[in-house]
């Protein structure tokens, strides 16, 4: 199979020789693809400047690698197997044909509104196949997607909107999440009020709940396509243009849309995928995220479909109609390889083992996890009782900026541990730093974790702020790109993520930039200031804590937390609700006025034995209050 390391000391030797001759190694990659022409040179960067280039004057699109490339070969086999939230409902399968055939006609959907090469389309849609196909339509035509999780709020859409200056939106009436449903469109109608470049709305049926058509903006989907031909030329990319913009959350408050561009990251989201879950060409293959992370993005759409794998796109959620539902799912298409979130793990492990009984789970060859640390009892409940102790589990580490996958098992072939992503994938070099940015090398060491060789999927900017870019992740240790994670090297010189060592919280594998929900809890009129850290949650890996100064003049301390969480639900999303809040007094701060951070996650932490020395503070009176009050 394409580019597939088959064994462990293969793994090896294709490690060695990448890291010795990097350009070489990622040029024989890149030459199994369809290159409408060559690249001039493999790879240029400058980790000072944040510049890298791959594949440099290389000509391509990406989708004739996922189509034209492969339509001889497995044209009739299943692309994408779409499953609906309700299990009564029918699926749909499309073949690669008949996949192909609705991109194209959607491309000269596209067209006909006027998207050209470059333009931004925001995608703000459920999981419904129509997702992929506005991904690919738009790689297609050369346009950049930006698709925005659907739980997201109105201006959280609407910033998004603002940041890339997006020309057109394409959504759905409404959305099927387990038992309910929610109305998707009203929340882009409610964005657009503040947006001034949409020129069209796309809109699918899906949930029939009336919506408003604003007429000469608003078209309905299947009446567009019903007008399209189905025969499109892809548009002609260079290697370094832009293939999509995705928002993920930093430590500042404002999302950042971290930029991917088509040679580079269509060979690494196939190599990784093709490599880590060792997929066979009969496999059905299933991850269980959705488009509006970066996971969906290489690992439901591009990396699976580049491969001509057949991908299983799952509209509900694990506990819908009852909590055996992923594992339905499993024996009902003999799925293969099964990707998902530790998160989902452990919700699904506290239901017990009766609603896997049902299941047979045989098809499973390979189990992986994606978004935050496993902890080792969710590892052996999923290694045992899904995979059955014959399913090797990958682990895999990565982030929005990779692109994909950096260190993770091969499946079958890289033994695996516990709690370990293991070892770095062909190509990438990881390096521990202390906090002076001085290289630990060897092993049993433990620091931050930074890459020191461009890899193809790499970020090359964030939208629209080049030295946002440069300060977040190319400025902390000079010559590398940080991750922002604390990480381990054992004895073996296997990796263990130790989690985020900056100010990102990660809520059911969802990053939330700290400041992001302080900004937003702020926009209370009776918030004076807050205050945010993440605490050790059982299910959700992290929970968000809140410790809030009010006025409290007109309101009990029942009726603010409430309001203050729906405020945040309204500026954010859902995802962004703190567990908890707390009404202080004060909050700890330094005589420079910074926020004592450490103090408050001891407290919320329930870990007050240990708060070191806070006789320096400018208010130490008020760690007592805050302790008192804890919850
Ligand atoms: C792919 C994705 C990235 C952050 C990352 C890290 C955490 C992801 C992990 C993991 C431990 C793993 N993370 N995978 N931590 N083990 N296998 O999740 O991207 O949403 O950008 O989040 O998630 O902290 O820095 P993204």
């Amino acid at each position: 199979m394409l580019n597939k390391v088959e064994n462990l000391s293969e793994y090896f030797l294709a490690y060695e020789k990448s890291i010795a001759n990097t350009d070489t190694f990622w040029e024989r990659v890149a030459n199994q693809f369809y290159w409408r022409k060559k690249w001039d040179k493999v790879v240029e960067s400058d980790f000072e400047e944040a510049k890298v280039e791959w594949f440099i004057n290389g000509k391509l699109n990406i989708t004739e690698n996922i189509f034209e490339r492969n339509l001889f070969t497995h044209g009739d086999k299943p692309a994408i197997i779409w499953e609906p939230n309700d299990p009564k409902e029918a699926n749909i399968t499309l073949t690669y044909h008949e996949l192909f055939d609705k991109v194209c006609e959607f491309s000269n959907v596209l067209k006909s509104h006027g998207i050209e090469k470059g333009d931004r389309v925001i995608i703000y849609m459920p999981m419904v196949p129509e997702a992929a196909i506005a991904m690919l339509a738009c790689a297609r035509v050369g346009a950049v997607h930006s698709v925005v999780f659907a739980g997201f709020s109105s201006s959280a859409l609407a910033d998004r909107i603002i940041d890339c200056e997006a020309k057109m939106v394409l959504t759905s009436d409404g959305n099927f999440r387990g038992a309910k449903s929610i109305e998707v469109k009203k929340v882009v109608d409610e964005a657009l009020e503040k947006c001034s470049t949409i020129e069209k709305v796309i809109v699918v049926e899906r949930t029939k709940t009336p919506v408003e058509m604003k007429a000469g903006r608003d078209l309905w989907w299947h009446e567009e396509v019903a007008k399209a031909s189905s025969k499109n030329t892809a548009e002609e990319m260079d290697s370094e243009d832009m293939l999509f913009i995705l928002y993920t959350s930093g430590s500042t408050g404002k999302p950042k849309g971290v930029v991917h561009t088509t040679g580079g990251y269509m060979v690494y989201s196939q190599f990784s995928f093709q490599n880590v879950f060792q997929y066979n060409s009969d496999d059905v293959y299933w991850c269980t995220a959705d488009v509006g992370w970066i996971t969906g993005h290489s690992y439901i759409v591009y990396g699976p479909l580049l491969s001509g794998a057949t991908t299983v796109m799952f509209e509900g959620v694990p506990t819908y109609p009852d909590a055996g539902r992923f594992w339905q799912i499993v024996d009902k298409y003999k799925v293969n390889q099964f990707y998902t979130a530790p998160t989902a793990i452990r919700a699904l492990q506290a239901y017990g083992l009766e609603p896997l009984e049902p299941y047979k789970l045989d098809s499973l060859k390979v189990l992986g996890t994606v978004g935050e640390p496993i902890n080792e009892e969710a590892w052996h409940w999923y290694h045992d009782h899904v995979g059955k102790g014959k399913c090797p589990i990958v682990d895999t580490w990565w982030q929005t900026e990779t692109g994909g996958i950096m260190i993770s098992p091969l499946a079958g072939h890289t033994p695996t541990k516990p709690a370990y992503a293991t070892l770095p994938l062909p190509g990438i070099l990881p390096v521990i730093v202390d906090a002076d940015g001085k290289e630990l090398k060897g092993n049993g060491v433990e620091g931050n974790l930074c890459i020191s060789k461009p890899w193809p999927s790499m970020i090359r900017t964030t939208y629209g702020d080049h030295e946002r870019c440069k300060n977040t992740y190319f400025s902390t240790y000079k010559g590398m790109y940080f991750t922002g994670d604390g990480v381990k090297r054992d004895e073996d010189g296997y990796y263990r993520i130790l989690g985020r060592v900056d100010d990102v919280i990660n809520v059911s594998g969802h990053r939330m930039g700290t400041a992001e929900v302080e900004n937003a809890i702020n926009e209370h009129p009776k918030v004076v200031e807050s205050a945010v850290v993440g605490y050790p949650h059982d299910i959700k890996g992290q929970g968000i804590y809140a410790y809030v100064i009010c006025d409290m003049e007109g309101r009990t301390e029942a009726n603010l937390k409430e309001e203050i969480r729906a405020t945040v639900n309204k500026i954010i999303g859902p995802i962004a609700k703190p567990d908890k809040v707390q009404i202080v007094p004060g909050l700890p701060k330094t005589r420079s006025g910074k926020i004592m951070r450490r103090i408050l996650r001891k407290v919320a932490e329930n870990d007050t034995s240990s708060l070191g020395d806070t006789s320096t503070l400018l208010n130490p009176e008020v760690v007592d209050e805050i302790i008192k009050g804890a919850q």
